[in-house]
């Protein structure tokens, strides 16, 4: 991982499976597949360069073809329909083999230079990818699609959002964050405690209903509190500050909290925690290594694994990489949970225009009072929540000026600024409406 003035990125790897050293055969990669997947993800990585070398697409055939159906494998196809060129075969080899990011990067960054590929300005290139019907093919594509994805960490690592490098396909870095990581969070947590409402006691009884809550602030894309609302949890909101998330999660028997800044994590009661503890340590002979006895043991392990006493970025990159790979997910398929509505935020620093709407001209932060989480944003200075909701179109009756149209400001609890946060269908009209709404504040 790399050290920045303002933390740390962490570079996506896949560790090799221990004690496995594979080699480039006549057919390409072939192994049990349960151990292919950081081949691909490195066989993924090597066709750019291939590619980049011989200016042409080219293919990577994931297959294992005769071969027993828990086998799988990769080769690279040449354009010309050819397998990869041999005096590529020892680079492939010690790629796959790499033991540590380091090495990895180092590697590439050596065959790069003494093949002279000129990646600099380079234009972009065309993998083609293909698979047979093994089932283990379908991550296994997911895992040669890869890209250094990364996890960003703030100075004092307790926040964490993930992005993707841009690809040929979208040119922008791609945020994957706080957001997100709540929503794959609750899907893994429900996903098991679905599971697990499916059991039984010895006595034949389902005694305990576990509590699951989410805890937003006003913050989050409208986009994620849409999808959150689909998938059926229980969302609440409190003010900006993970004092308020914090305070609000503990009273579930799980709450999961985030801001979209990337502060967050888990909470358990314990309560909770000894019932499943008990229900798992007492469970009918019947029901050991049942998938409810597994899910069980899965959500303990969240518990074990992710720190509750405080936002904890390390822990965060943990889980998220685990409950990836328990699902098969690449970032981009964790992605595509759903599209994010375009946002803008902006400061305002004092609210010299506020004197048009109300007499008294205020230099002050503390003149902005908010409400209900400060979702609706300003109850004073009397009239900005009017000029606000103007703004946005939702008190016009015909035309709706901002299609998904969000906005609202709030005093930061960090600087002396007033912060507006807008949202819309697309990006000029987030950049419009925010700057608009700035200029009632401003
Ligand atoms: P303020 O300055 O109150 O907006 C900012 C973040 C909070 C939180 C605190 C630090 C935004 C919009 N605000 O607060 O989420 O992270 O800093 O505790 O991201
Ligand atoms: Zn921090």
């Amino acid at each position: 991982f790399l050290s920045t003035e303002f933390g740390f990125w962490f570079v996506n790897f896949e560790m090799l499976t221990p004690g496995v050293k594979l080699s480039y055969g006549t057919a390409g990669f072939r192994a049990d597949a349960s151990i292919l997947q950081s081949t691909l993800y490195r066989v993924g990585i090597l066709a750019a360069p291939r590619a980049l070398k011989i200016q042409s697409v080219i293919g990577l055939m994931i297959t294992a073809s005769h071969n027993k159906v828990s086998d799988n494998g990769v080769k690279v196809a040449d354009p010309s329909g050819g397998m990869l060129s041999q005096d590529w075969e020892p680079f492939a080899d010690t790629l796959t083999n790499a033991r540590d990011p380091q090495q990895l990067v180092h590697l590439i960054a050596e065959f790069v230079e003494n093949e002279k590929i000129a990646v600099d300005g380079a234009k972009s290139v065309e993998i083609l990818l293909a698979r047979d019907t093994r089932s283990s093919g379908e991550s296994l594509v997911e895992a040669a699609k890869q890209l250094f994805r990364c996890a960003s960490l703030d100075g004092d690592a307790d926040r964490l959002v993930y992005f993707i490098v841009p690809s040929r396909s979208s040119n922008k870095i791609e945020l994957v964050d706080g957001d997100k990581i709540l929503s794959l969070f609750a899907i893994f947590i429900k996903e098991q405690l679905s599971i697990l409402s499916k059991e039984i006691d010895v006595n034949g009884n389902n005694d305990y209903q576990c509590r699951l809550g989410i805890v937003q602030t006003a913050y989050p894309n409208g986009a994620s509190m849409d999808y959150l609302k689909q998938l059926g949890l229980e969302v609440t909101f409190t003010p900006t500050g993970v004092k308020y998330l914090h305070e609000k999660a503990a009273k579930y028997d799980i709450g999961i909290y985030f801001e979209a800044n990337g502060h967050g994590t888990i909470l358990f009661s314990e309560h909770y925690l000894r019932w499943l503890e008990t229900r798992t340590t007492e469970l009918a002979d019947a029901f050991k290594g049942s998938e409810q006895h597994k899910a069980a043991l899965r959500i303990l392990a969240v518990s074990e694994l992710i720190n509750q006493a405080v936002g904890d970025a390390l822990s965060g990159v943990l889980l998220v990489e685990v409950i990836l790979k328990h699902m098969g997910w690449s970032i981009q398929r964790w992605n595509e949970l759903y599209q994010d509505l375009p946002s803008r935020q902006l400061k305002a620093s004092f609210l010299g225009h506020l004197s048009i709407l109300w007499s008294v001209k205020v230099m002050d932060r503390t003149a902005v009072v908010t409400e209900n989480a400060e979702t609706v944003a300003a109850v004073t200075p009397p009239g900005i929540q009017e000029a606000i909701d103007a703004e946005t179109g939702f008190s016009l009756l015909i035309a709706v000026k901002y299609p998904r149209g969000r906005c609202f400001i709030r005093p930061s609890g960090t600087e002396d600024v007033i912060r507006v946060y807008a949202e819309a269908s697309t990006q000029n009209a987030a950049d419009s409406l925010a700057k608009s709404v700035a200029k009632l504040v401003d």
